[in-house]
């Protein structure tokens, strides 16, 4: 109750950021971003979005701050855009199963990308299996209403879920998130190893790209290209940054 009630504070005073986390390809190129939520609040400190995003969605107050998500990430994308060398950067953006069913939802996105000017291809959003557990022909003609926009699609938190691998190839996915459970651990755990194997195998399969977060250190990265994975996201590369310290970290690549 007391969460709930700082929540709402929050809200109205917009205490919330978005950093974000960049994700490079193989040849060490940065590809992107993934916005990730932040909320610090007062006498308490960091707040886990895996704390307050399931109250937000029991509550209601996911739709303001989904809608607050949207537009904030929209609106660095769309300064990218205008923005000759960063141009070709795309936004992840996670959204939970609970805000992708709000019937408005669709109009939401639509609103980001028309009042932002953001480029709707370059707009990503990591959806996650949990998801796929309700009825799956609702959330596929969703997602082909958002592709008809032009957005993308990320399957998030890949393998941890409990649902069949029957829908993968049904979905309208660009690409599968590796999960970083299953990354952690590849260099001593062989079932971990054989997973991340198989989960960058199916998703290439299926003509997807695949993607491991998560990614820690040089071994990791090594043993993951050498297993086929092209693109890399985790504290090898970088933290999840607030947006200048973002910018001053891409004016420093290569
Ligand atoms: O960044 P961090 O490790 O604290 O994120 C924890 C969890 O919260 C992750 O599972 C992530 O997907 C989720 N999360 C982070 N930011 C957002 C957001 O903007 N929207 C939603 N729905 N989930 C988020
Ligand atoms: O569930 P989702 O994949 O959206 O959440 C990503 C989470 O993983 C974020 O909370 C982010 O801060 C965290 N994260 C990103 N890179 C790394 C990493 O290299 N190691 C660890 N342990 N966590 C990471
Ligand atoms: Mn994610
Ligand atoms: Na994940």
């Amino acid at each position: 109750a007391r969460l709930q009630r700082d929540l709402r504070e929050a809200l109205q005073r917009q205490d919330f950021a978005l950093h974000y986390q960049p994700q490079l390809a193989l040849d060490g190129t940065v590809v992107g971003v993934e916005a990730l939520i932040r909320w610090r609040l007062e006498g308490h400190g960091m707040v886990s979005p895996m704390e307050f995003i399931p109250l937000a969605e029991k509550t209601g107050l996911i739709l303001p701050l989904g809608r607050w998500i949207l537009h904030t990430a929209c609106r660095q994308l769309a300064a990218w855009a205008r923005h000759g060398a960063r141009r070709h950067l795309t936004m992840a953006v996670n959204v939970s199963a609970g805000q992708f069913q709000q019937e408005d939802f669709v109009q939401q996105v639509r609103e980001a990308l028309v009042e932002t000017g953001a480029p709707a291809h370059r707009l990503k959003l990591e959806l996650t299996e949990s998801l796929m557990l309700q009825q799956i022909e609702a959330v596929i003609a969703r997602m082909r209403e958002l592709q008809a926009l032009g957005v993308q699609f990320s399957l998030d938190d890949f393998g941890t879920g409990f649902s069949s691998l029957a829908y993968l190839k049904r979905l309208p996915l660009a690409q599968l998130k590796i999960d970083q459970g299953f990354v952690r651990d590849i260099l001593e755990d062989h079932n971990d190893a054989a997973i991340a194997q198989t989960v960058i195998a199916l998703g290439h399969s299926l003509g997807l790209e695949v993607i491991a977060e998560g990614v820690e250190t040089e071994q990791h990265r090594a043993l993951l290209a050498q297993w086929g994975c092209r693109f890399y996201q985790g504290y090898l590369f970088s933290r999840p940054l607030p947006a200048e310290a973002l910018q001053d970290w891409l004016d420093a690549q290569p």
